[in-house]
């Protein structure tokens, strides 16, 4: 028989009889120490208050409930306040909206009793869902993506409200015609979203569509993300397998099928992998079994409060060689410019652009904020946009960057390429 109990801060270890089970109690270990690095991101209060990172945190079996509260509170001001502006200026805010309805719902918030600019919050993410939807209807895509149309669907279903039908079939339509993509490729990270809000509504005891609807979409998400495991582990790439784990833990799949992709996200929290907090905040969930639709069953009683947080550790400085990159532009209508820049080793691609637009006249660029860091969004005043499907591009020597311009780092001489695409 398996006994759990806690030892102080070191975590859960596993009995069997009197021998400790050296496996579980490091997988416990790694889960704390990546649990830590969470709230860690928590202490950067420069940008909003990150919903997705909230999230993560009330569904780990771990905390620190002073500051996941503080945070709350600083969510039910900033945000709120970020969304309330955002409607007004008549900003499609679905994704947003989801993941803050979601973070409240951790947090056992009643969302019933929220409003956002005089009108429930509920009603204000219904309104959202309207818009997607009739922009499929006229234009064969959301206003935003279906990775938010698909988190619109999780917070809504998930907070006991009936989804309109017209919109559940858009979504059923665009996984049955293959439309989940990032660019042009697939997009497994919208596949297990969409897996997960299919799954939520077949389980709703207010949706009116048949199970039946449901059951042919469902059948082929759940081959797309097994489809898409590599030899590694890995489902679709190392920032989609939490969230492809999540989706197939909720329609059930058995831990036998996805100890392999556990093992290759282990491997990646030791290799350090995860360090952007976005990151870390899709994959702790599945490594400890939880899913986003834990958050219809959240109680809040008796929680865990023993996450500690040591002294912040020193910001590493650069001090090494310079290294050369070639920084290349391509631009829609296909003209080209190249231009060299001299940077520290190890430094970021937002830092060589920021030196490279210091030094030279004719090369300048903009960034938005997201919840992932900066978002390259303007390039010699050409700007990208959500509207009109085009985005700024990054690949380096001719393969597309897996990273952002703030996380990609410089190691060695390169040539990055900047192109405006269409998708
Ligand atoms: C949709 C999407 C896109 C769309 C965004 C536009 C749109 N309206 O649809 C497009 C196709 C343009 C795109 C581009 C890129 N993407 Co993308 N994208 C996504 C996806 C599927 C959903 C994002 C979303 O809507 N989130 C919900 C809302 C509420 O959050 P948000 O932060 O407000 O969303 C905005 C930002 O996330 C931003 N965005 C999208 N991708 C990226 C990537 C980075 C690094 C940053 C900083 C911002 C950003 O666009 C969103 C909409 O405005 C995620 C999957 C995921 N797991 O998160 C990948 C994802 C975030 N993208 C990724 C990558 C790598 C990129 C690119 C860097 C690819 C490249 N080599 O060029 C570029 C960004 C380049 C740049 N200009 O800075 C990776 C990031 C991994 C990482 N560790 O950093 C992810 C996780 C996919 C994956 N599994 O690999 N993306």
């Amino acid at each position: 028989m398996n006994l759990a109990f806690f030892v102080g801060c070191a975590g859960l270890v596993l009995v069997t009889g009197n021998s400790p089970d050296p496996l579980a109690s490091e997988h416990e270990e790694l889960i704390l120490s990546f649990n830590k690095k969470l709230l860690r991101s928590l202490e950067d209060q420069s940008g909003l208050p990150n919903p997705s990172v909230h999230l993560a945190l009330r569904l780990s079996t771990y905390h620190n409930l002073d500051m996941e509260k503080a945070h709350l509170d600083r969510m039910k001001v900033d945000l709120h306040q970020n969304l309330e502006s955002s409607l007004t200026q008549h900003q499609p805010v679905t994704g947003m909206l989801a993941l803050y309805m979601l973070a409240l719902m951790a947090s056992c918030t009643e969302v019933s009793d929220m409003t956002l600019n005089q009108e429930p919050l509920i009603l204000q993410l219904k309104k959202q869902m309207e818009q997607e939807k009739e922009h499929i209807a006229t234009s064969q895509r959301p206003l935003t993506n279906y990775y938010q149309y698909s988190l619109g669907v999780i917070a809504l279903c998930a907070s006991g409200v009936r989804v309109n039908s017209h919109v559940v079939n858009k979504l059923v339509r665009a996984i049955e015609n293959d439309h989940l993509k990032h660019g042009v490729n697939d997009s497994i990270d919208t596949v297990a979203m969409a897996g997960m809000a299919l799954q939520c509504l077949k389980e709703s005891k207010v949706q009116l569509c048949g199970a039946s609807l449901l059951q042919e979409p469902l059948r082929i998400v759940k081959q797309k993300l097994l489809g898409s495991k590599r030899a590694d582990g890995h489902m679709g790439n190392e920032f989609s397998t939490g969230l492809a784990v999540q989706a197939l833990l909720t329609m059930g799949s058995h831990m036998s099928d996805l100890s392999a992709s556990m093992e290759a996200m282990k491997t990646d929290v030791r290799k350090g992998t995860y360090h952007n907090a976005m990151a870390i905040s899709q994959t702790l969930p599945a490594l400890q079994k939880r899913t986003y639709l834990h958050v219809r069953a959240k109680d809040c009683q008796d929680e865990d409060d023993s996450l500690v947080l040591g002294p912040k550790p020193p910001a590493k400085e650069l001090s090494g060689p310079m290294v050369s990159i070639q920084v290349e532009v391509i631009s829609s209508d296909g003209s080209t410019s190249i231009k060299t820049v001299e940077v520290p080793k190890g430094s970021s691609l937002l830092k060589a652009l920021t030196l490279l637009q210091d030094s030279q006249s004719d090369f300048t660029f903009e960034t938005q904020a997201s919840l992932w860091g900066p978002y390259l969004s303007v390039v010699n005043g050409d700007r990208a946009r959500q509207s009109d499907r085009t985005y700024w591009s990054l690949s380096s020597d001719g393969s597309a960057l897996g990273v952002g311009m703030q996380d990609y780092k410089i190691e060695e001489a390169q040539k990055i390429t900047i192109t405006k695409k269409s998708y």
